[in-house]
């Protein structure tokens, strides 16, 4: 049976202080039940979030990495770096990294290359804009993300991918994909894994819906059977909020 995760992406919130209190906080609250608990903190917090949890079963991820091993790359981070502050874990491809950053399909290629290389899982975010929805053509272009940044791969380095579908008009927005679009969308994502390598890559793969996932609707999303958790940003900075949608598996 596949894994089941919940993700925390804090993306750029919580300095240091606020980093130990939320982590004192979940320690207190979490109980990992049916599914993986992952934190995604900045980069200058993973030591300390790490070693905080060196006695808890949640684990830490980065939110970006950089794909080349060392070198003249002012402000970036390396594969190994994270590897050697205890982070196996990856989120490449967030659509903020996209928009804000010009991450497009090439550039990703590079990274999950280099995750992989070092050992690391990657969480592997995509997803349709709102005009692409709009025009009926969400999944080509997410067979196009898939294809273009992870298609090259060996049926093998399928066990190191997590899958984040994250339609970009739910990300922040307050609007979530229906149970129902998450579904349908994870079933396509999960057939064109089937199509292009075998039913079992497909079946053991966790396909994680994001974009606005919150207490209220996190157990009808997560109950749909080709949903395998969520990558949560908002509501992963409050404990309590935290809590309940991890609580949704039990
Ligand atoms: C999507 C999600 C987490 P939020 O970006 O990656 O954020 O839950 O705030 O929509």
């Amino acid at each position: 049976m596949r894994k089941h995760i919940v993700a925390g992406n804090w993306k750029m919130n919580n300095d240091l202080a606020a980093t130990a209190g939320l982590i004192t906080d979940l320690k207190r609250k979490v109980n990992n039940g049916d599914a993986e608990v992952i934190i995604a903190p900045t980069y200058i917090n993973l030591h300390s979030a790490f070693e905080s949890l060196s006695d808890s079963n949640i684990t830490v991820a980065a939110q970006n990495m950089h794909q080349a091993k060392s070198g003249a790359y002012t402000g970036e981070i390396s594969a190994a770096m994270l590897k050697s502050v205890g982070v196996n874990t990856v989120i490449l491809g967030h659509s903020e990294r996209r928009a804000y950053f010009n991450e497009g399909d090439e550039l990703l290629t590079e990274k999950v290359n280099a995750a992989l290389e070092n050992e690391m899982r990657v969480i592997f975010c995509f997803g349709e804009e709102l005009e692409d929805r709009k025009a009926g053509n969400q999944e080509e272009v997410v067979e196009s993300q898939l294809k273009n940044a992870l298609f090259h791969l060996d049926a093998s380095a399928w066990s190191s991918i997590v899958l984040a579908y994250e339609p970009v008009w739910a990300i922040g927005t307050g609007e979530t994909a229906s149970p129902e679009q998450a579904q349908d969308m994870h079933a396509f994502i999960r057939k064109t894994v089937a199509e292009t390598y075998n039913e079992e890559v497909a079946e053991n793969v966790t396909i994680l819906y994001g974009g606005s996932v919150k207490p209220g609707n996190a157990k009808e999303i997560f109950g749909k059977p080709d949903v395998d958790g969520g990558l949560i940003g908002g509501a992963s900075l409050k404990a309590d909020d935290f809590f309940e949608i991890v609580n949704a598996f039990a």
